[in-house]
């Protein structure tokens, strides 16, 4: 309760803040999409991470202004590049109580015209457990923002429960490697589930992704296997919009 009251005045005090992690091409180093990531600043604790407040979060009403917020100021700061001649996509966290209304399909749609950024500019991560619940509305959901040429990711793949079968029923562009396998790629096992993955997501035609990467090591190992885009510390940390360089946001 207490949680839910200090957020929505977090939301109308202008607390919340969006960084912005590069994803690069594994191949190339080439900067291509962005994920948007939220900090709290609070007055008296200093700068929060999503996860010392967004599960509280998701379990209260208040998650639906904190999504519209992040979703807003995301395509506001992308419409700002695109509008700049520096178009670049961005990516925004879609929680599952937020994924499971109908009103996020509108929602995205008039955020989209009214900052007058093409579709192709946003992506939207969802986890495997956002769609758990109800799987046919969700692809119902996703099938609509497509329409609106907006890109889904799976986030945090293999960290849960996995249904490999909804990677099939559901309209899917990126698949997002969890970085738990990232991170223990050295380990000749892990590194073999890790190239089934990558091969399960050639199949489907998904571009693939990995997250946490530390190293330029890990780096050379998942531009091997085949991995499209890389994200983690090695490439960059999240960082507010005015610390990306324009040319690195090119
Ligand atoms: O930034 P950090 O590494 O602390 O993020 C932790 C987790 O919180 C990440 O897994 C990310 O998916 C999630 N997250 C970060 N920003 C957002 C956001 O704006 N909305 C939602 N729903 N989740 C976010
Ligand atoms: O939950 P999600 O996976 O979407 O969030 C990404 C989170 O991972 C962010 O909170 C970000 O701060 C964190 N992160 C980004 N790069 C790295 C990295 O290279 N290593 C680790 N351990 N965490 C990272
Ligand atoms: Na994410
Ligand atoms: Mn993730």
């Amino acid at each position: 309760l207490r949680l839910q009251s200090e957020l929505r005045a977090a939301i109308d005090q202008g607390q919340l803040q969006l960084y912005y992690q590069r994803l690069v091409d594994a191949r190339t180093g080439v900067v291509r999409s962005l994920e948007a990531l939220v900090r709290w600043r609070h007055p008296r604790h200093g700068l929060l991470l999503p996860g010392d407040f967004l599960p509280g979060a998701e379990r209260s009403e208040v998650i639906n202004p904190l999504t519209d917020r992040i979703l807003a100021d995301a395509v506001a700061q992308a419409a700002r590049w695109h509008h700049a001649g520096r178009p670049i996509p961005v990516a925004v966290n879609l929680p599952a109580p937020v994924l499971a209304q109908d009103r996020v399909v509108d929602l995205i749609s008039r955020l989209l015209a009214h900052y007058q950024l093409p579709g192709r500019s946003l992506i939207v991560e969802i986890t495997e457990s956002a769609v758990l619940t109800r799987p046919e509305a969700s692809a119902e959901r996703l099938h609509r923002l497509r329409d609106l040429g907006v890109r889904v990711a799976v986030d945090d793949f293999g960290a849960g429960y996995t249904s490999l079968a909804l990677l099939t029923q559901l309209p899917l562009d990126e698949l997002k490697l969890d970085r738990a396998f990232v991170h223990r790629i050295h380990d000749e096992r892990d590194r073999s589930i890790v190239e089934a993955v990558a091969a399960m997501a050639r199949g489907l035609g998904l571009t693939l992704v990995a997250e946490g990467v530390e190293d330029q090591a890990t780096a050379d190992i998942l531009a091997a296997a085949g991995f499209d885009l890389l994200q983690g510390y090695h490439f960059g940390r999240p960082m507010p919009p005015e610390r990306l360089e324009p040319a690195a946001v090119a």
